[in-house]
């Protein structure tokens, strides 16, 4: 049994422990401006800190982390004394800890009136403090460690919305002394842009635009800050007053409201900006509705935000409920759930998409981030996971925002245990261990093996049923992957030998469901080209390619026909969407798949054109003998293309014979029933007319 000796040393450790590795998260955090934790991450040690200081008041020592603000200001600027500090702002996470702090509200007000809250959103940016005196801007600090910052204000100069004069609108004067506080951020353009730019160039790129915006200002040459587009909402004030009565502070009194909303509105009304999502709420129950409408604007907002900041907007309560050592007791900061979290990679697997590509897959550690509970994330390639550095076993920063899927962001490689290993790339497919190879010029390997490759067979066969190609409903991924290995099916066009009894079979399928699906199979069989095109999978031809390749060519056979540089006049159509076209229709095995499709399903042969561009419509034409300067499939494709029909035979109703080289049969044929025959030439320079 542990003594009672034994366990506060363990707490003594645990503290300094605690201690030691949040000053280290605030160095990189405040001074470096390079955080290797998420905010999550630092939240939570910060509150189990501040835990075990309320339970064991004897260990909060002066120098503990949750007494202090932010990191100690930078040597290479001169430092700035606040002439009021600072402060920082607590944190709740949830409705429960919400209301826990309007009750504590409650309790030291104790006011029948209901607590008009003023709500903000919490920009993820840097606090600074801009000194006005007679209505110039003469210094601008960062918060520092509260009460002792950096001067900034040659950088700050630079922020185009920040006034370097105030302006006194519809009446507004202003004090000798105004210091207005509020936060510099990146908006989300220009962090993306200048992170794009590092990767060019190879440099380091930020974490985050808190991150971006305060390695901006801290530059010691002014041009590369101005260079970064930084932007500033003013949130509320710090010393007020006439220069002559500094100590008093009190002769700005006369210009001061009493509602800390209608302060930010004065502050507006000086030619600071102030954030147009501020609101003014009647009351603490408003908050949820405020909150929640923050969080549904927040992907769609052109600035970074991690939450809310809620205030009590009447001055008089905000001077009752005073400061605690590092933060205000009417302020709080109701923060969004962690969009970046830290969790494990177990494991690193290997997955093969439809085309081959083979994908490392990290399996993580279980974590619940934005919202949902994330297991997986994809490396995507190699150069991804040579540009993380990661190992099998390291922590690493997981990101997932809005509804973008999950993504490492980087590798807390202070945390890497001796156990981390090197994530191996497989030689083989990992599926039919067939050869691996990687294109020229290309980051993914690939499976050589087409849809020989269990795999690709699974994923074109996903593909082919899928909602944009030809939503066959009740054929689920699953029950694909089922119907595969139970080798029931091998290719889309097998979806329709399916029966009854077949389906019927599988796990988790009954026989209405069997009945059903035989039903959408059947249903599905009406398309459209540009559905069948997309359907088929060819690699980078997605609905809007497989649209341009239909409306140009009009039929199957043309498309198939078509030369690489016939199908590079089509919209959209590049050397390697060409390239993937022609090549599919190289492989044998893809050619007896669509052959297969060919004779099930059905869609309008020619889709309707205006007169103009169907310039041959209704003309029967028949090609016979050798055509040199284009293939008679090109030539069929191209006649095709225009509107004309090419029958294989010769009649009454034939309108053009082409005869090309040792013409046969059909060209006497023709002759004798007065059907006009055309030349290679001649046909060509038809061709060209039109085109
Ligand atoms: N929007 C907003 N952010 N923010 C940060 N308001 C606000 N107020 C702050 C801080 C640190 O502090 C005051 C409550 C003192």
């Amino acid at each position: 049994m542990p003594n009672a000796s034994s366990s506060l040393n363990a707490l003594q450790k645990q503290l300094s422990k605690l201690h030691q590795q949040i000053n280290q998260y605030n160095h990189q955090y405040y001074v470096l401006d390079q955080p290797s934790v998420p905010d999550a991450e630092y939240d939570r040690l910060m509150r189990e800190l501040i835990n075990l200081e309320q339970t064991h008041p004897q260990f909060k020592t002066l120098d503990s982390p949750s007494q202090k603000v932010g990191g100690q200001p930078l040597k290479a600027f001169t430092q700035v004394a606040h002439q009021l500090p600072m402060l920082s702002l607590d944190n709740v996470f949830s409705r429960d800890e919400w209301q826990a702090f309007v009750k504590r509200l409650q309790d030291r007000l104790v006011t029948e009136h209901d607590i008009v809250i003023c709500a903000e959103p919490k920009l993820d940016g840097l606090a600074v403090s801009l000194r006005y005196e007679q209505g110039i801007l003469v210094q601008a600090a960062t918060r520092g460690d509260g009460s002792t910052g950096e001067n900034i204000t040659t950088n700050i100069r630079t922020i185009k919305c920040i006034p370097l004069k105030l302006i006194g609108e519809n009446g507004v004067d202003y004090p000798d002394v105004i210091e207005v506080r509020g936060e510099v951020f990146m908006p989300k353009t220009s962090f993306n842009k200048l992170n794009e730019q590092a990767k060019k160039k190879g440099e380091k790129s930020f974490a985050n635009p808190r991150n971006a915006a305060a390695g901006s200002l801290r530059q010691l040459d002014s041009k590369i800050t101005a260079k970064r587009n930084l932007a500033f909402y003013a949130y509320g004030l710090g010393y007020v007053g006439d220069l002559s009565e500094e100590d008093s502070g009190l002769s700005g009194q006369h210009f001061l409201k009493a509602s800390h909303y209608q302060r930010l509105c004065q502050i507006k009304a000086l030619g600071l900006p102030m954030c147009p999502e501020v609101r003014l709420l009647e009351n603490p129950q408003q908050v949820e509705a405020f909150y929640q409408d923050i969080l549904n604007k927040r992907e769609a907002l052109s600035y970074e935000i991690d939450g809310t900041v809620l205030k009590v907007d009447n001055i008089a309560q905000q001077e009752k409920l005073g400061f605690v050592a590092r933060a205000p007791r009417w302020a709080i900061a109701y923060k969004f759930p962690a969009q970046e979290e830290l969790t494990l990679v177990e494991d690193v697997e290997f997955q093969v998409g439809r085309t081959g590509a083979i994908t490392p897959v990290a399996r993580l550690k279980p974590i619940f981030v934005g919202g949902v509970t994330v297991s997986n994330a994809t490396l995507h390639n190699q150069d991804e996971i040579e540009r993380l550095g990661l190992k099998i076993g390291d922590s690493v920063v997981i990101r997932r925002a809005g509804d973008v899927i999950p993504q490492i962001v980087s590798v807390v490689v202070d945390k890497r245990g001796d156990d981390a290993k090197d994530i191996v790339f497989p030689k083989t497919c990992p599926v039919c261990n067939s050869k691996v190879a990687k294109a020229e010029g290309e980051a993914v390997l690939r499976c050589t093996a087409g849809l020989f490759c269990q795999a690709q067979r699974k994923e074109a066969i996903k593909h082919f049923s899928s909602r944009k190609a030809h939503d066959i409903d009740g054929l689920g991924d699953k029950l694909v992957e089922q119907l595969v290995d139970e080798n029931l099916i091998n290719t889309p066009a097998d979806l329709f030998k399916l029966t009854e009894i077949d389906i019927s079979t599988m796990e988790r399928m009954g026989k209405k469901s069997a009945k059903n699906l035989i039903a959408a199979l059947e249903h599905s069989k009406k398309t459209t080209l540009a559905k069948f095109i997309y359907g088929l999978g060819i690699r980078e031809v997605g609905e809007a390619t497989a649209a341009n390749l239909a409306n140009h060519f009009f039929t199957l056979t043309a498309i198939q026909a078509a030369s690489f540089d016939a199908l590079q006049t089509v919209s959209d159509v590049g050397e390697v969407v060409a390239k993937n076209i022609v090549n599919f229709f190289k492989e044998s095995h893809n050619l007896a798949v669509v052959s297969a499709l060919d004779a099930i399903m059905t869609w309008p042969d020619i889709i309707e054109k205006n007169a103009d561009e169907q310039p041959l419509a209704e003309q029967i034409f028949v090609l016979t003998g050798t055509l040199n300067q284009m293939g008679r499939s090109e030539a069929k494709a191209a006649l095709q293309s225009l509107g004309a029909k090419v029958s294989g035979s010769v009649s009454a109703k034939t309108h053009f014979l082409v005869a090309g080289d040792k013409s046969g049969s059909k060209l006497t044929k023709a002759q004798d029933l007065g059907v006009t025959v055309l030349t290679e030439d001649d046909l060509v320079a038809l061709l060209a007319k039109y085109s």
